[in-house]
C-alpha cells in the first residue's frame, strides 16, 4: 500500500464543457454535482478540477482575476462548498487547479499595478523599452507566440507574460507575492481541497532578463525553466504550508526533461509530489507539437521506459485539456475506433504511477469535427494559426496542422446522451458539440457490456486490485514501428502488457495466462491482432 494519492484514479473535469445545470450553455458546479455519482461509478477517488476562479476568460479560467471566488457562469462560493461535501460523502477528494505564474490582467493586483507608486507595483514584472521606449527589454517570444512584453500607456513602461497579454507573469523576486500564494493555498486547503495540480509551476522564477539565445518558439527559456529560486519556492510552499495538511502536488512542468524532473519530485527533494511531462505525447510530433511526423512505437516504448524508470513515482496521463484526444493521436477513429480506445486505456492503467483520465477519454471521445477555424475558441490555436500563415505555410497546411493538435479538441463538450445538446446542455453550447454524439456517448455505453467506459471500469477496478500493477518494475521487453511489450515486475509477480497501435495483425510470441486483453479472448496464439491489448501473468 502507498499513500492514497498513489492507489487512485484521478479524473480531470474541464468545467465548462462537463455539465451544464441552467441552460445557459455553460457547464457549471451544480453540474459537476449532478454527476458526481457517474464518477465513483467509474471507479476514480481524486477529481482535478480545472479553474472555477473568478476570470475574464481570456484563456478558460487560466487567468484568475480572483484566486478566492467564484466565476458566476461556474456558480458561486455556496455551490462550491457543496461540491466539497457530495463529493466527500461519495469518497471523492478534489484537487484544484493552482496558477500562479499568471494572474489576469483584471485582477486588482494588476490594476494598482500598472501605477509605478503603488505598493503592488513590483507584483509583476515592469521595465522600461529598449531604444527609448520603441522595442520591448529584450527578445522573449512567449508560449502563446509572439514577443512576451505588452506596452502598457499607464505606466509608460512594458510588462512581462509568457502567455496572453492578458495573463501577466507575477514577480517572485517579491516575497510579497509567495506570501499572497500561501493565503490562496490555505484558503483552498481549509475548505477541503486535498491539493492542488500547478500550472507551468517549473517556469514560475526568472532568474534573469536578458536576451534569450536563438530559438524556434519560445525564446528565453533558459532564463527562466526550471530555476534555483523556483526549487527554492516550491521547498517553501511545502514546508510553510502544504506539509500541514493530507495533500498532494502535481506539477505541470512544461518542456521538462528528465534530470529537471527529479529535482522537482523525488520525494527526498520536497517540492512537488509528481509531475506531467510532455515526451510521450510528442514521439510524433516536432516544433511544438504542430508539425507531424511518423509514429513509431518503439519510440513511444523508449519515452515511456525512460520516465517510468527514471522517477520513484510519477502521473501518468494520456489526454487533458490542453491535448488532442488519445484515441484521435495514436489510435483509430473509424474501424477500430473502440478497440483503439480501449488498447489505449490498457497502456494507461498498466503503467507505474498515479492515472489520470480527462473527462470524455473513458468514453473514447474524439477530436472535434469543425470544418474551420471559424468554430475554434482557445486562444493558443488563433495565435499559431495566424503564425503559421505569416511564416507562408498554406492555409490547408495549417488548418491541417491546427485540426490535429488544437486544445479545442480536448474542450468540445462531454457526450452523455443522444438527446440534443449530448445531454450537456438544454441550450446553446459555448463551443459545438462534436456531431458524433449519437455514435459516442456515456449513456449508451454505460449499458453496454463490451463498451469502452466498461472497458475503463474494469481496468481500473483491476488496476486497484493488483499492486504489481501500482508498484512493480517497468521492464520495457520488444518494441517495433508499431508494437510494443513491457513487463510489471514485483512481488513474485511478473506481469507482460503487449499493445498493438497498427491496424494488422502482428506475431509476437508470448507465454502466459490472459488476464485481460480488449478483445475479450481468454488464450494468446502468438498473434496480435488489429489495436489489440493483452495483459498476461507470465
Ligand atoms: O499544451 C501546451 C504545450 O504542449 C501548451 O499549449 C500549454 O500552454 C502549456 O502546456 C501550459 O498549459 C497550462 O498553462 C496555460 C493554459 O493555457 C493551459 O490551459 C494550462 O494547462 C497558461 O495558464
Ligand atoms: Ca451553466
Amino acid at each position: 500500500m502507498g499513500k492514497w494519492w498513489q492507489e487512485e484514479v484521478v479524473y480531470q473535469i474541464y468545467p465548462r464543457s462537463f455539465q451544464d445545470s441552467n441552460g445557459d450553455g455553460i457547464g457549471d458546479i451544480p453540474g459537476i454535482i449532478s454527476r458526481l455519482d457517474e464518477i465513483k461509478a467509474l471507479g476514480v477517488g481524486i477529481i482535478w478540477l480545472s479553474p472555477v476562479y473568478k476570470s475574464p476568460d481570456a484563456d478558460n479560467g487560466y487567468d484568475i482575476s480572483d484566486y478566492m471566488d467564484i466565476n458566476p457562469k461556474f456558480g458561486t462560493m455556496a455551490d462550491m462548498e457543496r461540491l466539497f461535501k457530495e463529493a466527500k460523502a461519495r469518497g471523492i477528494r478534489i484537487i484544484m487547479d493552482l496558477v500562479i505564474n499568471h494572474t489576469s490582467d483584471e485582477h486588482k493586483w494588476f490594476q494598482e499595478s500598472r501605477d509605478k507608486d503603488s505598493p503592488y507595483r513590483d507584483y509583476y514584472i515592469w521595465r522600461p523599452g529598449r531604444m527609448g521606449g520603441k522595442l520591448p527589454p529584450n527578445n522573449w517570444t512567449g508560449f502563446f507566440m509572439g514577443s512576451t512584453w505588452e506596452y502598457d500607456e499607464k505606466s509608460g513602461e512594458y510588462y512581462l507574460h509568457l502567455f496572453d497579454k492578458k495573463q501577466p507573469d507575477l514577480n517572485y523576486h517579491n516575497p510579497k507575492v509567495l506570501n499572497e500564494v500561501k493565503e490562496i493555498l490555505r484558503f483552498w486547503l481549509d475548505k477541503g481541497a486535498a491539493g492542488f495540480r500547478c500550472d507551468v509551476i517549473n517556469v514560475i522564477y526568472k532568474t534573469s532578463l536578458k536576451d534569450g539565445k536563438p530559438a524556434i518558439a519560445i525564446r528565453g527559456l533558459e532564463h527562466y525553466k526550471s530555476q534555483e529560486g523556483n526549487h527554492r519556492i516550491l521547498k517553501e510552499l511545502r514546508k510553510d504550508v502544504l506539509s500541514k495538511y493530507d495533500c498532494f502536488t502535481v506539477g505541470e512542468t512544461v518542456m521538462v526533461d528528465l534530470d529537471e524532473a527529479k529535482m522537482l519530485c523525488e520525494p527526498e527533494r520536497e517540492e512537488l509530489d509528481m509531475v506531467f511531462y510532455f515526451d510521450h505525447l510528442e514521439v510524433d510530433r516536432r516544433v511544438a507539437r504542430y508539425v507531424p511526423k511518423k509514429f513509431k512505437a518503439k519510440k513511444l516504448l523508449e519515452v515511456l521506459a525512460k520516465w517510468q524508470r527514471g522517477l520513484s513515482w510519477n502521473a501518468v496521463y494520456l489526454e487533458n485539456h490542453d491535448q488532442p484526444r488519445i484515441v484521435s493521436h495514436y489510435g483509430d477513429e473509424g474501424k477500430y475506433w473502440a478497440r483503439s480506445a480501449k488498447m489505449l486505456a490498457t497502456l494507461l492503467l498498466t503503467l507505474k504511477g498515479t492515472p489520470y483520465i480527462y473527462q470524455g477519454q473513458e468514453i473514447g471521445m474524439t477530436n472535434f469535427d469543425y470544418p474551420d477555424m471559424s468554430s475554434l475558441d482557445d486562444v493558443e490555436s488563433k495565435n499559431v494559426y495566424k503564425l503559421m500563415r505569416k511564416l507562408q505555410i498554406p492555409a490547408k497546411t495549417a488548418w491541417d496542422w491546427i485540426r490535429m493538435s488544437s486544445r479545442d479538441n480536448a474542450r468540445t463538450p462531454m457526450q452523455w446522451s443522444q438527446e440534443e445538446g449530448a445531454g450537456f446542455t438544454t441550450g446553446t453550447p459555448w463551443l459545438p458539440i462534436n456531431g458524433n454524439y449519437k455514435e459516442i456517448n456515456y449513456q449508451d455505453q454505460h449499458e453496454v457490456n463490451g463498451s469502452v467506459y466498461r472497458f475503463y471500469q474494469r481496468m481500473i477496478a483491476f488496476r486497484a486490485g493488483n499492486e504489481t500493477l501500482k508498484y512493480g518494475e517497468f521492464v520495457p521487453l520488444f518494441g517495433d514501428d508499431d508494437t510494443i511489450v513491457y513487463a510489471r515486475e514485483g512481488g513474485g509477480e511478473h506481469l507482460v502488457v503487449a499493445l498493438n497501435f497498427s491496424p494488422e495483425q502482428k506475431e509476437i510470441p508470448l507465454e502466459g495466462e490472459v488476464l485481460i486483453s480488449n478483445t475479450g479472448r481468454s488464450e494468446y496464439d502468438g498473434k496480435l491482432g488489429p489495436y489489440e491489448s493483452i495483459v498476461m501473468r507470465h
